[in-house]
Formats: structure tokens, C-alpha cells, sequence
């Protein structure tokens, strides 16, 4: 299927200060956009139209990570997510369903914070950090180079994921990407969506 470019789910405004209007507007419009239009491109040049695009992504990082197909592709799906991973007036408390299984497998919610934020500061240049379900049906922290997500590289379904490329996060925290990611989890992060999701895995 070729790719398409959803509106976001709220105003450009609606997450400032934590993220502002100007860096919704660059990053949707200007950056998701061209994955959109180069990935359509490029699964048509590919002739995998037919196919769903986790079965394109998949198979484009299996046939050698980094390639413009898989880049493209791999980075609409990630922005889809990544947008439906906020919401105006995120962070918060954790539903319990959620919470329950953060304590067991981190310690306590602190402790899974600090790993998150780790995995993303560690993040040597552009990336992804992730907190997923691995195949052991844990939940674990991991971050990913440039386009690469948990689910081309097979470490688990991902129930949440930061970009920490920094054109989402330089126009407002400038080099300062420990604190954007602080306020991500604290401040934007949609709890009830995570949640959600982690039920649909474990069904
Ligand atoms: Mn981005």
C-alpha cells in the first residue's frame, strides 16, 4: 500500500511548551512529509505497492538495513506512532494495567523513567529510544540508529517510542536533549494509548 500523511491528532499548539507549534510544523509537515512522498516513490520504483507497510519495512531491512526503501518506510511508520504516542496534557499517572507490569520488570516507575531517558541520551546521533515487549513477554528499554525500529530487528513490539533526531527537539531544548526527553515522559506521553496497546499484545 503506498503511504499517506495523516493530519496530527491535535492543534500545532496544542503540546507547547513542551513542544512547540514551530518544531509540529517543521517535523510534520517538512519531515514526515518527505518520507511520505520519497517512500511512495520508492515502493512504486520497488514494485511493492501490494504489499502492507510492515511487511515492506520488514522486508526491506532484512534485504540490508539502511536503504533508502527501509528509511523511508521504516520513518513513516515510527512518525505515525510517534504522534499518536502524545497528547495535550500527557504524562502522568499510569493506568495500573500498565503500571503493574513497569514495576515488575523495571523495579518501579522511576527506575523504568531513568532507563528510558538513558536509552535516549545514549543514542549516539539520530535515533529512537523504545520501551517494548520483548519475546519473552518482559517489558525492556532499547534505542535504534536512524530508522530502525524494534519490530524490523525483531526485539519486540514497541508500545512506546522518542525520536530523539534532533529535528524533534532542537528549536526548542537546543542541544539540551536529556531535558526534552524528561518532558516527553512527563509531560506528553498518551499513558491511556501505551495502555491500550499493551492489552492488544498480550491478548
Ligand atoms: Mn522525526
Amino acid at each position: 500500500m503506498l503511504l499517506e500523511l495523516p493530519d496530527l491528532p491535535y492543534a500545532y499548539d496544542a503540546l507547547s511548551p513542551y513542544m512547540s507549534a514551530e518544531t509540529l510544523e517543521l517535523h510534520h509537515d517538512k519531515h514526515h512529509l518527505a518520507y511520505v512522498t520519497n517512500g511512495n516513490a520508492l515502493i512504486e520504483a520497488n514494485g511493492v505497492a501490494g504489499n502492507s507497510i510492515e511487511d515492506v519495512m520488514v522486508d526491506s531491512f532484512n534485504e540490508g538495513a539502511g536503504g533508502p526503501l527501509f528509511n523511508n518506510v521504516a520513518q513513516h511508520w515510527n512518525h505515525l506512532k510517534f504522534w499518536d504516542w502524545m497528547r495535550p496534557d500527557g504524562g502522568g499517572s499510569i493506568p495500573s494495567s500498565l503500571e503493574k507490569l513497569i514495576v515488575r520488570d523495571f523495579g518501579s516507575t522511576a527506575e523504568f523513567e531513568a532507563a528510558f531517558i538513558n536509552a535516549g541520551v545514549t543514542q549516539f546521533g539520530s535515533g529512537w529510544c523504545w520501551l517494548v515487549v520483548d519475546k519473552s513477554g518482559k517489558l525492556a528499554v532499547c534505542n535504534t540508529p536512524n530508522a530502525v525500529n524494534p519490530i524490523a530487528t525483531g526485539a519486540g513490539s514497541p508500545l512506546l517510542g522518542c525520536d530523539v533526531w534532533e529535528h524533534s527537539y532542537y528549536v526548542d531544548y537546543r542541544n539540551r536533549r536529556p531535558e526534552y526527553l524528561e518532558a516527553f515522559i512527563k509531560h506528553l506521553v498518551n499513558w491511556e494509548r501505551v495502555a491500550d496497546d499493551l492489552s492488544t499484545i498480550l491478548k
